[in-house]
């Protein structure tokens, strides 16, 4: 009984492993965060943005905050009159639901020309689809089957 749970969570693990890669929360800036002085567009440089994924900004909310604008205000950093997103948390959390060019400002005087600007393209699709070789799946594998029967040695340890 106990070695048959041992397999079946040896499944479970070997299962999951490879699911890892869904949404993808972006963290904007990295530990730079959402502040002056920080060129967001070599941020986003390479990286995709895809549908189901996740923008945070992060910054001190008594000093800055993010506007979603289109395309004509993003160029002229022209603040809209009322904010989209929500109230200013310092800890904004925007869920890119739809495909195409997005647009954020932080909307303090000046800081939008000052660089707190970031333009990203939100593609189709939950993930990348890099081709994987044929190695890279049976790394993978192999290392799915590795985890698992460490788990289930683990396991077997615990319970004896
Ligand atoms: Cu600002």
């Amino acid at each position: 009984m106990a070695i048959h749970r041992s397999l079946v969570i040896f499944a479970i693990v070997a299962l999951k492993t490879p699911a890892i890669s869904l949404a993808t929360d972006f963290v904007v800036g990295d530990d730079d965060r959402w502040k002056l002085g920080i060129k967001y567009e070599d941020w986003a440089k390479g990286k995709q943005f895809f549908v189901g994924d996740t923008l945070v900004f992060k910054y001190n909310a008594t000093v800055h905050n993010v506007y979603k604008v289109k395309g004509d205000n993003f160029k002229s950093c022209t603040v809209p009159s009322n904010n989209s997103l929500g109230s200013f948390t310092g800890n904004d959390t925007i869920k890119l639901a739809t495909t195409g060019n997005k647009w954020y400002i932080c909307g303090v005087n000046g800081h939008c020309d000052g660089g707190m600007k970031l333009k990203i393209t939100v593609l189709d699709g939950t993930a990348p689809a890099p081709a994987p070789s044929a190695a890279s799946t049976l790394l993978a594998t192999n290392f799915q089957i590795f985890l698992g029967m460490i788990f289930t040695i683990t396991s077997i340890v615990i319970v004896y």
